[in-house]
């Protein structure tokens, strides 16, 4: 090792740690550390390897510490965040430019001068009189074509307890990697503590080094803005998978379960909060994962694996109906990390848990009584609309047998949703790869949610569901999706579904259920099982295929009047919606390619086509007559 580390981590690394870290010939790594110590001036640091011993350590120090607090049931504990670090902050979220590169107006960047100097003086002494943790992880599955080496430092045990929940474990991985300086890093620092949460939030930043391959975080707790390998990580893996060809998606990875026995797999793009877990968890099918994933072209064949091994799962609305095998975990013994949840006599409550809420307790405002306000005189609710459950895959009943082939798995669906509540029909099929990347992925919007700070219901623009983490020109990042296609024989089929559809009382279309209906009719789509009805925005269900579908997964009566009422082409809010889409990409994007254009271009000609036919709102039947493929 150099003097230079050396002498620098000496000042807070005892002999064993400093031998754990030495034990890993890694001068870019050493050089990290001593970095981090020298800026945020720990008192101590624990060097966490994959050893059952060491991470049972950084899951007792999170309760000693006070990061976190046993509930009733073994191996459950609560977090808090503070009161206004309960999403993640996108605003304080920049990547960090040299001069003469612009990444367009739709991603928050600042000079990287400015923006090191900073975060880096957010950093100075940050973690006096504490301890820091360095931990390792693997994104991806281990030894595989897929994996990435992550290493974080961070003072909270919290954070470093949540990565051991949600990632593989990464010490062996940086054995093998031995001199490579190909690795994620990331510097957390939660800050001036008060109460055990983040004192100095205004001063929160989490700026992303494109250069270096590295992410600062500071003043913050809230999971999404400090878990480095959750979508810290995702914002540095976008731009490797740019420059090497394949793509790192927000997506989820699911097996369904078609007939014979057959396993069909799928990847998931929801903005968060929008049913991508719920999806990713429906009853019969088996998950791979519910958040990030990475795709490769391999040998003409789109692969796909979960980049985590847990969940960092919204908790609003899992409910024993709904939820049932999420609901087990969160009930019974096993490791369980809750957050800004009510906690009433050692156990927690949720919105939408199915039973009424005990009237006061502890949440993330502190002591809580119901009608309690804030300094807005807005009434406090008792757990957050974010709150969330920290879980392993591992505990899952669910858990597809293939989730950690070194391969992946193929894709062969790419499923699209956000939540609009008037335009887009339940399910659809593009009508070929870039429709559905352009018309469905690229041109997907959604109405705002309570996972990102800001207001709630307002309607964005949410490219692949990616664009809080998208790191290189959003127009380069559309092109990237159209090559992947190309570099494949059979690309996966691409879907669009819409769980939040309205009818004209402002009350939901489908149940919650429904949506295992949508996934068995995409699955059969997938190996030409069933017919569709070709509209102009996609290929659409047929009714008896879709009552026979409802029949056998729901056990329930669809009717013909429901299906009409569902799947009518709504040609006005398309055209609107196409509208929108095309003044974003022509204004602030401007190396969209040309095809992005022509695709719109037909879409609309095609609507303005079936508007003249048949007014404003086209029944499936109005095309069924025109052609079904
Ligand atoms: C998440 C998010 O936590 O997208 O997955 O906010
Ligand atoms: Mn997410």
């Amino acid at each position: 090792m150099s003097e230079a580390y050396e002498a620098g981590l000496r000042t807070a690394l005892d002999d064993e740690n400093f031998a754990k870290l030495t034990a890993l010939r890694n001068p870019k790594l050493h050089q990290f550390i001593a970095d981090a110590i020298e800026r945020c001036t720990p008192d101590s640091v624990f060097v966490c390897t994959d050893s059952e011993d060491d991470v049972a350590y950084v899951r007792r120090r999170a309760v000693e510490i006070g990061d976190e607090t046993p509930l009733a049931i073994e191996g459950h504990t609560i977090h808090f965040d503070g009161f206004r670090d309960q999403a993640r902050d996108k605003a304080n979220t920049k990547y960090l430019v040299p001069p003469g590169v612009d990444l367009g107006a739709n991603l928050n960047s600042i000079g990287r001068n400015e923006g090191l100097a900073e975060v880096r003086g957010y950093l100075k002494g940050s973690m006096v009189g504490r301890e820091a943790i360095v931990r390792f992880f693997c994104l991806g599955p281990t030894d595989s074509a897929f994996s990435i080496s992550g290493v974080q430092v961070t003072d909270s045990a919290y954070v470093a307890h949540s990565e051991d929940l949600l990632y593989r474990t990464g010490y062996g991985e940086f054995k093998r990697l031995q001199d490579s300086g190909d690795f994620f890093r990331v510097l957390h620092s939660a800050g001036e503590l008060k109460d055990s949460v983040s004192a100095n939030v205004d001063k929160r930043r989490v700026y992303v080094d494109i250069e270096d391959d590295c992410v600062y975080s500071v003043n913050t707790q809230y999971g999404g803005n400090t878990i480095g390998f959750k979508k810290l990580a995702l914002r540095l893996a976008i731009r490797k998978a740019d420059r090497d060809g394949w793509l790192a998606e927000h997506m989820f990875v699911m097996g369904a379960h078609g007939p014979g026995g057959r396993v069909t797999y799928f990847t998931g793009a929801f903005p968060s909060a929008c049913g991508k877990t719920s999806t990713a968890m429906l009853p019969g099918e088996t998950i791979i994962g519910d958040d990030i994933a990475y795709l490769r072209a391999i040998d003409g064949q789109a692969r796909v694996v979960n980049v985590e091994y847990g969940i960092f799962g919204i908790i609003r609305d899992v409910n024993p109906e709904d939820d049932p095998v999420i609901n087990e975990i969160l009930t019974n013994p096993g490791e369980v990390i809750f957050s800004n949840v009510l906690v009433k006599d050692g156990r927690p409550y949720w919105l939408g848990m199915g039973c009424e809420l005990p009237g006061e307790g502890t949440n993330y405002s502190g002591q809580w009584r119901a009608g309690n306000t804030d300094d807005a005189g807005k009434a406090i609710s008792p757990a957050h609309g974010n709150a969330r459950y920290t879980v392993s895959l591992k505990n899952l009943s669910n858990l597809d047998s293939r989730v950690d082939d070194p391969a992946g798995v193929p894709a062969q669906g790419i499923v699209y949703g956000g939540r609009d509540s008037d335009t887009w029909v339940p399910v659809q099929q593009s009508l070929d790869w870039a429709h559905g990347v352009i018309t469905m992925g690229a041109s997907l919007e959604s109405e705002t949610t309570a996972a990102a700070l800001g207001q709630e219901g307002v309607r964005t623009h949410q490219p692949m569901s990616n664009l809080d983490f998208v790191s290189v020109p959003l127009g380069r990042y559309v092109q990237n999706h159209l090559d992947f296609g190309a570099r494949l024989e059979k690309p996966p089929l691409i879907f669009a579904v819409n769980y939040f559809l309205k009818n004209q009382h402002g009350e939901y279309f489908n149940g919650m259920a429904d949506k295992g209906v949508w996934m068995k009719w995409m699955e059969l789509r997938v190996h030409g099982d069933v017919d569709a009805i070709r509209t102009p925005t996609g290929s659409v269900p047929m009714y008896a295929d879709l009552a026979r579908l409802f029949r056998e997964v729901l056990s329930a009566e669809y009717t013909q009047e429901q299906y009409n009422e569902q799947f009518v082409l709504r040609i006005p809010e398309n055209l609107a919606k196409l509208e929108r889409i095309e003044t974003i990409y022509r204004t602030d994007v401007p190396d969209t390619p040309e095809v992005f254009f022509e695709t719109l271009g037909a879409q609309r000609a095609g609507l303005a086509d079936a508007q003249k036919r048949y007014g404003d709102y086209a029944a499936p039947s109005q095309f069924h007559e025109e052609s079904v493929s």
